[in-house]
């Protein structure tokens, strides 16, 4: 069985409770995260330990992942919902907010953009292209974590460990 350790990091309200709930097979719809959750999570030959960090604004997050999480993690799931430019800005100061801290925390990362069936009805698409690589993002993904499949919504992961 291999190893692999994930968090997603983002600011209040973008979806990242939902995600985890969603691969992880749970139908409640998540509260407010007020506390650091670790999941482990089986998929494939795969044994993992998912990282869902509170905190509502950037440096709050940054901050309470490094409380939390003092190792490395493989892969660093940046998320941010792409009806609200705020939050995708808010990826490069959590990052820079992780790197102040010296080292960098994880070994990999990607930038995804959640809520993507709210931008179809809403019609407009914030696109994460220059973010991702002010973050050194290796790709960019969108999806929607309330209503893609699972099988879907672990591509992201998968495809980047
Ligand atoms: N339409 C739509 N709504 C979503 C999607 N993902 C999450 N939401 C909604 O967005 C709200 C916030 O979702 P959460 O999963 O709690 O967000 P979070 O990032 O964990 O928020 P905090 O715990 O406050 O940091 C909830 O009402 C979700 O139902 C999505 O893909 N599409
Ligand atoms: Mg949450």
């Amino acid at each position: 069985m291999k190893r692999a350790v994930w968090a997603v990091l983002g600011v209040g309200g973008v979806g990242k409770t939902t995600y985890i709930y969603r691969l992880l097979g749970l139908s409640l719809r998540p509260r407010v995260t007020l506390r650091p959750g670790i999941y482990r999570y089986y998929y494939g030959d795969y044994e993992m330990d998912v990282i869902d960090v509170p905190g509502q604004l950037a440096r709050e997050v940054a901050v309470n992942f490094s409380r939390m999480w003092s190792f490395y993690v493989d892969l660093m799931v940046y998320m941010y919902d792409v009806t609200d430019p705020p939050s995708l800005h808010a990826i490069a100061d959590i990052h820079s907010a992780l790197m102040d801290r010296g080292v960098k925390p994880f070994k990999r990362c990607i930038l995804v953009g959640n809520k993507r069936d709210l931008a179809e009805s809403v019609g407009t698409l914030v696109e994460g292209d220059e973010i991702a690589r002010a973050v050194n993002a290796d790709k960019i993904y969108y999806l929607s974590a309330l209503k893609d499949p699972p099988s879907d919504l672990i591509k992201p992961i998968i495809e980047n460990l």
